[in-house]
């Protein structure tokens, strides 16, 4: 394969895969396009803590200068953090990055694709992209998606916001043959809000179940990853309704600017979190944190599977 040569894995994440210890991968795009600085800074090292505390390994993803990063220094965390020169890096945009030695942020899928290279079985993210409303028209539907249909991992998410066609990102990856299970719950989450009214087939009653699944899957030989949809704590839910009409709001903005392609999730989460400041940023980091804890804690559960 030889892809080894452009990765840099850390000699504490190395020496957890080698010792079948769980670990924890994390990307970089809700660092440096989802959140501002330095709150994101402050957020990276509260994601990794929380998964150590739960004794696994975190390995946040990125392109720096070209290398393919599996776990960042406080320094390159803060590059990351100040965003500036720092691209949005989906699947297309991979070996660009690589062999033109920039720098760039990892999203759902390109974070999935490095931690399958590592070996990293478990990835915790806030929120996935997926079929965006209009996307029967526009056909912008994320690179995601795809990678959650092809690529052996299992993300931990709080469900899609409501910037996008729920509805039809679940039909989507019911037709690209990825399963989704909800953790605790039976209704696909919505981020903000513990529920989006789309109901799951599958509803998991803990971190160990969530794993067996998993681990028999790959057992099966069967490809592609899993995705989990762990609601928001209910002390953080946001109220469904208000979500939705800043949802509107922020997509009406978006259409009068004309945004469109990769620009576009970013622009929404900018603008919504413009419209309800503080709340739904506060909302953002407990959702991803409670991820990271879930993540850690399937990771534990898919080390001791495969241990036997
Ligand atoms: N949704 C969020 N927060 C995010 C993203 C999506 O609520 O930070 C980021 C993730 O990195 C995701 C990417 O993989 O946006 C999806 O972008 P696109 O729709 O361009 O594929
Ligand atoms: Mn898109």
């Amino acid at each position: 394969m030889g892809f080894e040569k452009y990765m840099d894995v850390t000699p504490e994440i190395q020496e957890a895969l080698k010792e079948n210890r769980p670990v924890v991968a994390l990307e970089s795009t809700i660092l440096s396009h989802g959140m501002p600085y330095p709150e994101n800074l402050d957020f990276a090292a509260r994601v990794e803590k929380i998964v150590r505390a739960e004794g696994a390994v975190p390995a946040t993803c990125a392109i720096l200068g070209g290398r393919i990063k599996v776990g960042l220094t406080p320094e390159e965390l803060e590059v990351l953090c100040r965003a500036e020169n720092i691209g949005k890096v989906s699947r297309r945009d991979f070996a660009v990055y690589v062999a033109e030695k920039k720098n760039g942020a990892t999203t759902v899928a390109t974070t999935m694709m490095i931690a399958a290279m590592a070996g990293i079985k478990v990835f915790a993210t806030g929120g996935i992209g997926g079929v965006h409303r209009h996307g029967e028209v526009t056909m912008d539907i994320s690179a995601d998606l795809q990678e959650l249909a092809n690529t052996p991992v299992l993300v931990v998410c709080a469900g899609a916001k409501q910037i996008l066609d729920i509805g039809r990102t679940l039909e989507y990856l019911e037709t690209m043959g990825v399963p989704v299970i909800g953790n605790g719950t039976d209704d696909f989450p919505a981020f903000y809000c513990r529920r989006s009214g789309h109901k799951l087939d599958f509803k998991a009653e803990n971190e160990e179940e969530i794993a067996m699944i998993a681990h028999t899957k790959w057992d099966l030989g069967l490809k592609g990853g899993i995705l989990v949809g762990n609601p928001i704590p209910e002390e953080y839910g946001m109220d469904n309704e208000y979500m939705e009409g800043i949802i509107e709001e922020a997509l009406k903005a978006a259409e009068e600017k004309g945004i469109h392609g990769k620009d576009t999730t970013p622009f929404l989460l900018a603008k919504v979190k413009e419209l309800t400041g503080d709340a739904s940023f506060k909302a953002n980091v407990r959702l991803a944190l409670n991820n990271a804890k879930a993540g850690a804690k399937v990771a534990y559960h898919l080390s001791k599977l495969s241990e036997n």
